[in-house]
């Protein structure tokens, strides 16, 4: 086995690897393994740097920190700072995207409207406006101060969390975790866990899943729904993943980050007559854009545009040397990047005031002047294309068809047709036994694991046992590369029952429904299913699961925990950085269940994982006496206990 085939089992990233092997440039990877082996203490959550009386680190020699801290108490504080950024990264974009509609409906934003006119009205009715004879601009003003107001918000409950079921609320409300606003969870949460506050990490605990909450039923689901009505709602669409979507004859502009305001002009831009003859004149058959990461993902659903790869891919798609511009926005955005870039022609182009790099160009994107900015950048790429040096490119073949795009208001009327949209054929299925339950499979790459490979393996598993799933991030990025995004991939992997329902709809086995901020598309579409009848009254009781098998960022960890505290067992495939705490391991692989019916669970084997997810699926259809499967499996399946 080669060192590439040992990092990934992606062919097109196993090619780049081999190059770059020969340049004088590191990968991920390679820093990975110099920072091998992790600090134990760091890894188990055992390290505190909260006050600078330590740092202090639990050990047998030292039981309790200087001021008296346990394992107990600083693995769950640091868990629950991690839950904190991961809830302002997510929430931070929602409040961008509410100010640039508010902006937009003051006449502020002039390149930006509303494409989806009906999701508009439809948030304007659940915010209690009265949408009779207001002009959209008006709606939209409506619709982005309250979002806004969301965000403030100090007293109450923060309205799409009363998008869950009742059963689900009351759970919350119970317990003390019913989100107020966004920000005060996320400071609330950041004061508890300094030097000298909350130690019982119960309650340090309950808090993070407040703020979590926040997040899935807040800031995530802002994002969401508001770009849907400002960038328009995804629908199927075709396109296509890896590497090989980048052109060698035209200019490459590959889109990185989350944010898709400004990726969305970019796109706009790339189609302008004037930059188009100036492609030409200076030797390119055109300007092909692509991405990387969730804004990447975020075009793609809306736009059909390529997605050059997922987070771990970012700096092989300038060692292809075929990129002109990498222009990056905000979040997941390795700071190697200008390093690599330096191994070529690529130059590098921050946009936000929040994320610059040193010594790199920096265009700052503002909502005024969108379109210029675009243009811009479109035009500092093609005036780069004759500095790339032809003999340095080397573009791998590998690139596949997806199909992508399935909001749960899309799946809606797939499954019910167009004059009676309904989740009936969908709950019948699952009752019936042709499909066992849903998974949400997500998250990020990390070089913690072989690349893709927990991906690909627990998705294949799954569906080969009639499980349906849907994916967003990262993870979509991974199983579009091999096929599993396509219509065919149901007759030729899903079990008999899953294939039999996607052939009759023309769906994928796989669904991805978008970027990581859309997870909050697989909660709203648990809520439709249980408003359909016959699965239970709460998500809990539902046949579904999650996981996150090659997890990263402190936002996978927010989204877990909201996914959980929502009621959703979840598989993540490297345990959480707390197991040096025997106590709130405890509590987060089984008692989070007694309070909010569901917990954690942590399996590297993504075969092991996903028969963890089955078992728990079929625990789930016992108790809720559905009918046995009506297929028996294909094949011997490993035998895994729950
Ligand atoms: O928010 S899956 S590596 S890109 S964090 Fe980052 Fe993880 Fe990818 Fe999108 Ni989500
Ligand atoms: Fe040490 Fe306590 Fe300060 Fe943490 S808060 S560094 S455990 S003294």
């Amino acid at each position: 086995m080669s060192e590439a085939e040992k990092r990934s089992i992606d062919p097109a990233t196993q090619k780049v690897l081999s190059r770059i092997s020969e340049l004088e440039a590191t990968t991920i990877w390679d820093r990975y393994e110099a920072q091998q082996p992790k600090c134990v203490f760091g890894d188990q959550g055992l390290c505190c740097r909260l006050c600078h009386m330590g740092p202090c680190r639990i050990s047998k020699k030292a039981s309790v920190g200087v001021c008296g801290a346990t394992a107990d108490s600083i693995a769950a504080r640091n868990l629950a700072r991690m839950v904190a950024g991961g809830v302002a990264a997510h929430s931070d974009h929602g409040r961008d995207v509410a100010h640039a509609m508010l902006a937009m409906s003051k006449g502020e934003a002039a390149d930006y409207n509303i494409r989806d006119p009906k999701k508009l009205a439809a948030l304007a009715r659940e915010y209690g406006v009265a949408t009779e004879g207001k002009t959209l601009e008006q709606l939209a003003q409506a619709v982005g101060e309250t979002a806004l107001s969301e965000f403030g918000q100090q007293e109450g409950e923060l309205r799409f969390a009363h998008r869950a079921p009742k059963a689900r609320q009351d759970v919350w409300r119970k317990l003390g975790i019913m989100p107020r606003g966004i920000d005060r969870e996320v400071v609330e949460l950041l004061h508890r866990t300094t030097m000298g506050v909350d130690n019982d990490y119960r309650s340090i605990m309950r808090q993070a899943m407040r703020c979590a909450l926040a997040d899935g039923w807040g800031g995530s689901m802002i994002t969401t729904d508001l770009q849907d009505a400002m960038l328009g709602s995804p629908e199927p669409i075709r396109a296509r993943a890896n590497l090989g979507v980048l052109k060698a004859d035209q200019v490459n502009i590959v889109i990185h980050g989350h944010e898709p305001l400004l990726s969305d002009m970019i796109v706009e831009a790339s189609h302008d007559p004037e930059l188009l003859k100036l492609a030409k004149e200076n030797g390119a058959n055109g300007v092909n854009i692509s991405g990387i990461c969730c804004t990447a993902v975020e075009i793609l659903m809306r736009r059909g545009v390529a997605a050059a790869g997922n987070f771990m891919q970012q700096e092989l798609a300038i060692a292809t040397g075929a990129v002109e511009v990498m222009v990056v926005d905000v979040q997941c955005l390795m700071p190697s990047l200008p390093s690599m870039a330096r191994c070529f022609h690529t130059e590098v182009i921050t946009t936000s005031p929040k994320a610059r790099l040193p010594g790199v160009k920096h265009i700052e994107f503002s909502l005024e002047h969108a379109l210029d900015c675009a243009k811009e950048i479109v035009r500092t790429a093609i005036e780069n294309f004759p500095n790339r040096e032809p003999a340095s490119v080397q573009i791998p073949d590998e690139k596949m068809d997806l199909v992508a795009g399935f909001t749960s208001e899309y799946v809606h009327r797939l499954l019910g047709g167009r004059f009676r949209p309904s989740y009936r054929p969908l709950n019948d299925a699952i009752i019936m036994g042709r499909i066992r339950g849903v998974a949400g499979v997500v998250g990020c790459t990390s070089p913690d694991v072989l690349h893709d490979y927990g991906h690909v393996t627990m998705v294949k598993e799954l569906i080969k046992n009639d499980v349906l799933v849907v994916q967003t991030g990262c993870a979509a990025t991974a199983c579009a590369k091999v096929g599993l995004l396509t219509p065919e991939a149901a007759r030729e992997q899903a079990g008999r029952g899953l294939a039999e329902v996607c052939e009759a709809v023309g769906m994928p086995p796989v669904l991805h429904v978008g970027a990581c901020v859309d997870n909050s598309r697989i909660l709203v579409s648990c809520c439709e299913i249980l408003r359909e009848g016959g699965l239970g009254e709460d998500i809990s009781d539902l046949p579904v699961a999650g996981a996150a098998p090659e997890w990263m960022s402190e936002k996978a960890v927010a989204i877990g925990l909201y996914v959980i505290a929502s009621g959703i067992y979840t598989v993540f495939g490297q345990p959480l950085p707390v197991m040096g705490s025997q106590a709130v391991a405890d509590y987060l692989t089984g008692g989070l269940a007694e309070d909010v019916g569901a917990c954690w669970a942590f399996e590297a084997d993504p075969v092991k994982a996903a028969h963890m997810m089955i078992e728990h699926m079929n625990q789930k259809r016992k108790a809720l006496k559905l009918q046995p499967m009506m297929y028996p499996p294909q094949e011997e399946k490993v035998a895994v206990g729950a």
